[in-house]
Order: C-alpha cells, then sequence, then structure tokens
C-alpha cells in the first residue's frame, strides 16, 4: 500500500469501526431531564461557559440567573458572533451542525433551535448514534443522587445501547455526606467506619452493581490521592471498593488530577487542574493483582509515567483523553507516545460527552487524529518491508475503538 492508500484505507476502517465510549454523563430516554441534547444544552456546556465568561462584562452569579435560551443567546453572541470560534470547545458545536447537515454559514441560531424542536429524543438518539458510529454508551451513574436514584428504582435503563457504571464520589471523596446518605437509604453505617459500616457499604456497592448492570465501579479523585493512606477514603478502598471490585470482577476506574471549584462561582466551569503522584497507582497495581484497574489522569505532566507504569501492570488500563487533555494537540501527543510505548494495548479515548450531540463531534475529531498517528506508525513499519493486511488493520483498529475494554472486563 502506498502512504495514500494507507491513509484511506485507515480513514474508511476508523469510519467503520463501530465505538465502545468507555466514559460520558449520557443517559437513556428513559432518565427524563437528565439527557441533554439540542444547541441551547450545546452552547452551554461548560467548557463554554468557562469560555464566554472569560471575556463577557457579567459576573458568573449573573450568568446562572439566566434560564437556559438566555445564556445560550450570550455564549453565542460572544463567541461566535463577536468573535470567531475557534477553541476546541466552539469548534465542536460546528461539528455538530455540519455533520447533523445544518448550514453553518447561516449563523442562523434560531434555525438551529427550529431544527431541534422538530425532533424527539427517541429519534435523535438513533441519529446520534449512527452519525458518530458510537455502538455503546457507557454512562456515569450516580445513586447518591436523589433524581437518578428514582429512575433506577423504577427499572433504570432500558436502552441496551447503553451501560452502567457505578460513579463513587460522593462515598469516597466527600465521605461523611456519602455516608449519610447510606444511613437515609437503610444501610447500617456511622462516620467512623467501623467493622459493620464497612460490611454495609460492600452490601450498598454489591446491590446497586447489581441494580444498574454496572460494568465498572468509578471515581474522580484529586492530585493529592494517595494510597495507602491513614484516612477514610483509603480505608473504604481498602475494605471496600477492592474487596467487591475483586470478588465481582469488575475493574475499578480511577480518574485522578482534578482540583474541584478553584473558582467556586463558575460551578461546574470551576474545576482545575494539578500533578498527581503515580505512586498511588503503581501502588495499587502491584499489591492487588487480582483487581483490576481503569485509569486515567488529567495532568499532561502525568501522562508518561503513566503511559510506563501500563508497560508493568497488566491489571492497569489506560484510558482517553480528559476533559483539559480533550484537545487536538494533547491528544495527538498522548496518543503517539501511549502507542510507542504500549503498542495496541490501551484506549486512546473515551468523549466524556455531557450532550448527547457531543459524540458526534469528539469523536469526529478524535478519529482524525488516531488516524493521522497510525498512518504514521503503519508507514514507519512499511519502511522496514512489513506488509500490514486489510484484515490487520481492522482487527488492531477494533482492540482501540472498544474490543480492549470489552477484552480487560473479561479478562
Ligand atoms: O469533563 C467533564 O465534563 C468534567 O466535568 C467531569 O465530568 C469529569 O469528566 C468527571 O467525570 O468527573
Ligand atoms: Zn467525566
Amino acid at each position: 500500500m502506498t502512504r495514500e492508500e494507507l491513509t484511506a484505507k485507515i480513514e474508511e476502517i476508523l469510519e467503520q469501526t463501530p465505538i465502545t465510549d468507555i466514559h460520558t454523563h449520557l443517559y437513556t430516554n428513559d432518565f427524563g431531564g437528565l439527557l441533554l441534547w439540542g444547541i441551547d444544552e450545546l452552547l452551554t456546556y461548560h467548557y463554554l461557559v468557562a469560555e464566554t465568561l472569560r471575556v463577557v462584562d457579567l459576573e458568573p452569579a449573573a450568568f446562572w440567573k439566566l434560564d437556559k435560551t438566555q445564556q445560550a443567546d450570550l455564549v453565542w453572541k460572544t463567541l461566535f458572533v463577536d468573535r470567531s470560534p475557534i477553541s476546541e470547545a466552539c469548534r465542536g458545536v460546528l461539528t455538530c451542525l455540519a455533520k447533523l447537515g445544518l448550514d453553518v454559514e447561516s449563523r442562523d441560531l434560531q434555525g438551529y433551535r427550529e431544527y431541534f424542536a422538530s425532533l424527539t429524543p427517541e429519534q435523535y438518539i438513533d441519529k446520534v448514534l449512527e452519525l458518530s458510529n458510537v455502538e455503546t454508551v457507557v454512562m456515569t451513574n450516580d445513586p447518591f443522587d436523589p433524581a437518578e436514584r428514582s429512575i433506577w428504582e423504577q427499572g433504570g435503563a432500558t436502552d441496551p445501547r447503553f451501560r452502567a457504571v457505578l460513579r463513587l464520589d460522593p462515598l469516597l471523596v466527600t465521605t461523611p455526606q456519602g455516608i449519610s446518605i447510606l444511613r437515609e437509604l437503610g444501610y447500617n453505617v456511622e462516620a467512623g467506619l467501623s467493622k459493620e459500616t464497612l460490611s454495609e457499604v460492600r452490601r450498598f456497592l454489591n446491590d446497586w452493581l447489581d441494580k444498574m448492570g454496572a460494568l465498572y465501579m468509578a471515581v474522580s479523585l484529586p492530585p493529592s490521592f494517595a494510597f495507602p493512606a491513614n484516612n477514610l477514603q483509603a480505608r473504604l478502598i481498602e475494605h471496600c471498593v477492592l474487596p467487591v471490585s475483586r470478588e465481582r470482577n469488575v475493574p475499578f476506574a480511577m480518574m485522578i488530577g482534578v482540583k474541584k471549584l478553584v473558582n467556586p462561582e463558575l460551578i461546574l466551569a470551576g474545576d482545575s487542574v494539578g500533578k498527581s503522584c503515580i505512586e498511588a497507582v503503581e501502588y495499587l497495581c502491584a499489591n492487588y493483582p487480582e483487581n483490576k484497574f481503569l485509569v486515567t489522569m488529567l495532568a499532561r505532566e502525568n501522562q508518561h509515567e503513566l503511559a510506563v507504569a501500563a508497560r508493568k501492570y497488566k491489571n492497569l488500563m489506560l484510558f482517553g483523553c480528559w476533559w483539559f487533555l480533550n484537545n487536538p494537540s494533547l491528544i495527538e501527543e498522548m496518543t503517539r507516545m501511549r502507542t510507542e510505548l504500549l503498542g495496541l494495548s490501551y484506549l486512546p479515548q473515551h468523549s466524556d460527552a455531557r450532550v448527547l450531540d457531543q459524540l458526534i463531534y469528539k469523536w469526529a475529531h478524535s478519529r482524525e487524529i488516531i488516524g493521522k498517528v497510525l498512518v504514521d506508525k503503519y508507514s514507519d513499519l512499511g519502511r522496514t518491508g512489513w506488509k500490514v493486511t486489510e484484515a490487520e488493520l481492522k482487527r488492531d483498529i477494533e482492540a482501540l475503538l472498544g474490543g480492549n475494554f470489552w477484552r480487560f472486563l473479561e479478562m
């Protein structure tokens, strides 16, 4: 294959390979208003709110008092009309509109609103999954949230294209609140984490893994995350999460490096990033070889040591370019490095989509970069005389876009 042929082949296979998106904040239609979609949700994505509040003459508190349409109007005017939308999050909105067949050149926000108003959520889910070629959407499910919990208690997610994840931030990060919610739910727990409490927390984890059919348990952790440690978090991980995770053969996902609310006025847009310690990850992988860990880190500075750690431990599956890393220059850098260190044994991307439509742009943009890196890597092989077949390319790309995840779950 010439480089041109290889490029065309890889692009075609990337387009045609169905994706498992292993971390999103999307929901099935069963969850009603929790499933966000459409132009106003796209425009009020917290990534764009942060960019707007940086440049607009309005205090955050006043922004949050506006209704959703007014917020979206302001974001549109500020980031798309008064200046060119060249940030990644802005460009994403345009990619979505373009792939939906809307006229980006018209800049007609009202027209876009009318288009979305003409669709039902069911129709739109089908359309987005088809356009993005996402086959499985892995959700983030929080049993500590009363709105979400009540849906699970009425039967939960009924669309098999969506799979659940048991998210544990309230238990592991804001433990006193988490424990008091468990008490309200009828678990016999107390703040001091007695033996009885630890056993009740394990019962809670098992109950909710069952109720959700969760594929893994997950938590987002601050840069200061340490393990082992003499604190409630480490006790809960050691005595509850790890044993349940092992017994159930369900991985524990750690998303490490978020500094919560460095600017509290920005709410969801107010979190930042800090450098974390790889030693906690290494310790867990080394000392709990029967456990499986899915790990992503938020700081660019942690990416090299994380990829090296993944070379050491087969129970560590590295995934995604998370949040502030989900930008073309960083995706490219990380994907090259990870491929060089790990070959095909990792998961290059997840979308983190909070708005259904974002599956379209996040995957279109990432596919393009993954393709670029792969073309270079297979071309380098070609120069040694190694010839890759189409079937081999399909096999390799299937692994990266989801196969590695499913096989890791089965391991
Ligand atoms: O990327 C995001 O939207 C963040 O706000 C977080 O949701 C983060 O991805 C998380 O899962 O905590
Ligand atoms: Zn997320």
